[in-house]
């Protein structure tokens, strides 16, 4: 038996009510790939423009009050930004989320950062770590989210267990200097840019280094850092098995680290995923799970994937809400295999968007933020006014 109508419409409101996800500054921004950029010239090059981007996003979904900062990209002068970002929280409306600390694009961190041999090197890590969570502190930010893209690119070039050594005694460490409330989030990935050993590969090393840094430590889980056929549904029950989930940097691929948008090669995947965290909301979930977006749109136009995403994201998120858990826990009982799984399929196929088309409207918010986005003409007027001074990227973002 299915919900009534009734109560599929009150736990869609209650599903939509409950989801929120956070965009990245470096989404707005010319990225490319390591073969070269593509400008745009509605792209986002200053902080001030990151901003304003984020707020054009959250006007249109109502959903994204938070902008994730990349500290070298975004805050360069480190704490001595953070007034700079406050008036911008209060101009735009927005807050400064997740604070992304860099040790990736220094030259001393050619051969690694917090696992690079030179106790020297690895201290200057341990001291961009130490800022960054000041950064977070004076913005009130909950969670500093490190990606750590140390590694070695030839077998017998380094000591892999001296390396284990290092990161657990770096991430202690750090994690003894969070404030109360922070959370330091752990990312694992495969490889690249190292391509024989990445230091922290996957999520046993993460969870491992996790519990070892301390209670505030959790992991990250980006669904870009993964082999082709790993579960990464299961890795997440798993980790909410255990307590460690810490949030998701949300992005989609079809090979490797591809950061394309949340769903264009497999939404079904992201159903899976948001299933498994619904069923452990039901069960009363102990800790918070942060939902960001990790994407680079180097084709698409910046603020259109954004949205395109977040919608992506909430409609998703419905489809999986929807799904009847009771009724699926007994077919699970009885192993009814085909009537289970027809269940579950069921739900990922239902049409939820006039759900949340009509949830938007008594929100006050475009039906349709895609549309509303093509009609507005923000993406127009800043091409514009931004447009002859393409020539100023950094970088990457
Ligand atoms: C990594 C990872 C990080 C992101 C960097 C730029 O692959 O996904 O989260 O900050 O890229
Ligand atoms: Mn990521
Ligand atoms: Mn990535």
């Amino acid at each position: 038996m299915e919900h009534s109508e009734s109560a599929t419409c009150d736990l869609a409101i209650q599903a939509l009510d409950s989801f929120q996800i956070e965009i990245p500054s470096w989404g707005f921004a010319n990225t490319g790939t390591r073969f070269g950029k593509y400008l745009q010239a509605a792209a986002a090059s200053t902080i001030e423009e990151k901003f304003a981007d984020a707020a054009e996003v959250n006007r249109l979904t109502g959903v994204t009050p938070t902008l994730a900062l990349h500290v070298l990209w975004d805050l360069p002068n480190g704490v001595h930004d953070v007034a700079e970002v406050k008036e911008l929280e209060r101009r735009f409306g927005l807050r400064a989320g997740s604070i992304n600390p860099n040790l990736f694009e220094d030259q001393e961190y050619k051969f690694g950062s917090l696992c690079n041999p030179s106790a020297e090197i690895r201290a200057r890590a341990v001291q961009h770590m130490l800022d960054s969570i000041e950064i977070a502190r004076q913005l009130g930010s909950r969670d500093i989210s490190l990606w750590l893209p140390d590694g070695s690119n030839y077998p017998g070039t380094q000591s892999i267990r001296k390396r284990i050594a290092w990161l657990e005694e770096s991430l202690s460490d750090v994690h003894a200097h969070l404030a109360p409330g922070q959370r330091l989030l752990i990312e694992y990935k495969p490889f690249e840019p190292a391509f024989y050993h990445t230091d922290i590969a996957d999520w046993g090393m993460s969870s491992h280094l996790a519990r070892l840094a301390g209670p505030q430590a959790r992991v990250l889980v980006d669904t870009g850092h993964h082999y082709s056929s790993q579960n990464i549904e299961q890795i997440v029950a798993w980790l909410l098995h255990t307590g460690l989930l810490g949030g998701f940097h949300f992005n989609d691929r079809r090979y490797a680290d591809d950061d394309l948008t949340l769903g264009s090669i497999d939404p079904y995947q992201v159903f899976r995923i948001f299933h498994e965290l619904h069923c452990a909301r039901t069960e009363g979930l102990p800790h918070a799970v942060a939902f960001m977006i990790d994407q680079s749109h180097n084709l698409k136009g910046k603020i259109e994937a954004t949205v395109q995403t977040v919608v992506t994201a909430q409609e998703l998120w419905l489809k999986a809400a929807l799904i009847d858990r009771e009724q699926l826990a007994a077919l699970h009982q009885s192993c009814d295999l085909v009537a289970a799984e027809e269940l579950f399929r069921g739900a990922f196929w239902r049409d939820v968007r006039p759900q949340a088309a009509a949830w938007r409207e008594s929100r006050s918010l475009p039906a349709d933020p895609l549309a509303a986005l093509h009609t507005g003409g923000y993406v127009e007027r800043i091409a514009r006014e931004r447009g002859n001074r393409v020539s100023a990227v950094s970088t990457y973002a």
